[in-house]
């Protein structure tokens, strides 16, 4: 560990004044040492107060992706304990992937401040300018995904709509599947892709992607997108927000939610699809009905006008009336 980030453990662990003279011996560096050590921090946006005789005392802390802010106070037992930050990336599920592939462990997290190709499904975008949002991957191997691995992007969906509800207050909901929206508009996107071979999945990269802190959004999403501080009035530690959304997402995990019916109630009471017009495809051709349940294996089930019900997978499915009106 390098001694920037065993000041700031001390520091924090603490709580109080350290002295230099302290840090020093527990170290096992000079007091120059200490002292650089604590201007730097300061630079990447540690409030550090110092006192004659007393020492330092950590105040703030910046909202940026790294190790140490993610793992401070992080209560999971393996997502997100192996953080991957970056400044700046084509798009964390892709990073992901490559690092998947070189044998990163099963729960490893990548974080991005900025996504410079940032993807939705089917080849859409994914607006991720810097510094206000979250977008971040998870890796999950085999043993801890749902039996249905289309599951856990449902899971996941709980997870951030519980930890944006915690958070904030607001009242966010999930649209079938991947998305969450306050108000009417979307603040979050997920994006689960897999990797597998014939008969074994090799590991599931799950992306999140949170307008937390954006206070406007490009021409053309401008009125189907929102963020949390738009609709919450409050500027959101995006840190926090991230510990939050890993402690519930690992909680539903372990759980096995997906087999445990009191998972499906909280998931169709803040579903918004239900009782709305959907459509979607079926061999090739448009068919509309209305969302009336989601299936034990996530599937939504749509009654057609004549009656019949047809359980539908997250493919394509467009749910009427969400976007550009006010939903309560
Ligand atoms: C999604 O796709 O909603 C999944 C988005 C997943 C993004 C995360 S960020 C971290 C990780 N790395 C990645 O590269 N991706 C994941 P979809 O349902 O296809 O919705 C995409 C559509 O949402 C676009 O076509 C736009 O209309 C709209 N959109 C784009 N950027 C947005 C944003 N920042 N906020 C709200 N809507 C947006």
């Amino acid at each position: 560990m390098k001694n920037k980030e065993q000041i700031l453990n001390r520091l924090r662990e603490n709580g109080e004044f350290v002295s230099g003279e302290e840090l020093s011996e527990q170290l096992h560096i000079s007091r120059t040492a200490v002292w650089k050590s604590v201007n730097s921090l300061r630079e990447e946006g540690y409030e550090i107060e110092s006192a004659t005789n007393r020492g330092y005392r950590l105040g703030s802390c910046p909202d940026r992706y790294s190790p140490a802010e993610i793992s401070a106070g992080l209560e999971t037992e393996f997502l997100g304990r192996n953080a991957f930050c970056y400044a700046s990336i084509d798009s964390t599920n892709e990073e992901a992937k490559r690092k998947a592939l070189s044998g990163a462990p099963n729960g490893s997290l990548f974080v991005a401040e900025q996504q410079t190709g940032g993807k939705g499904r089917l080849g859409r975008s994914w607006a991720s300018p810097a510094g206000t949002g979250l977008w971040c991957s998870v890796l999950l191997r085999p043993g801890i995904l749902p039996l249905r691995v289309s599951v856990t992007t449902l899971l996941a969906g709980l997870a951030v709509d519980r930890a944006v509800r915690s958070l904030t207050g607001c009242n966010a909901k999930i649209k079938w599947p991947n998305d969450i929206v306050i108000g009417g508009k979307k603040i979050c996107g997920i994006l689960t892709e897999m990797t597998a071979e014939v008969d074994r999945i090799e590991f599931v990269v799950v992306g999140i992607g949170v307008n937390v802190n954006n206070t406007a959004f490009p021409e053309n999403i401008r009125d189907k997108a929102t963020s949390v501080r738009i609709e919450s009035g409050k500027n959101l530690r995006r840190v926090s927000l991230l510990q939050e959304i890993l402690i519930q997402f690992e909680t539903l995990l372990k759980q096995n939610a997906e087999s445990d019916p009191v998972f499906w109630e909280e998931y169709k009471k803040c579903c918004i699809s239900l009782g709305r017009r959907v459509g979607f495809t079926r061999r090739g051709a448009g068919v509309t009905g209305t969302a009336v349940d989601v299936s034990p294996k996530g599937e939504l089930i749509v009654e057609l006008e004549d009656g019949t019900r047809e359980n539908v997978t997250a493919g394509e499915v467009s749910v009427q009336g969400i976007y550009g009106q006010k939903v309560e």
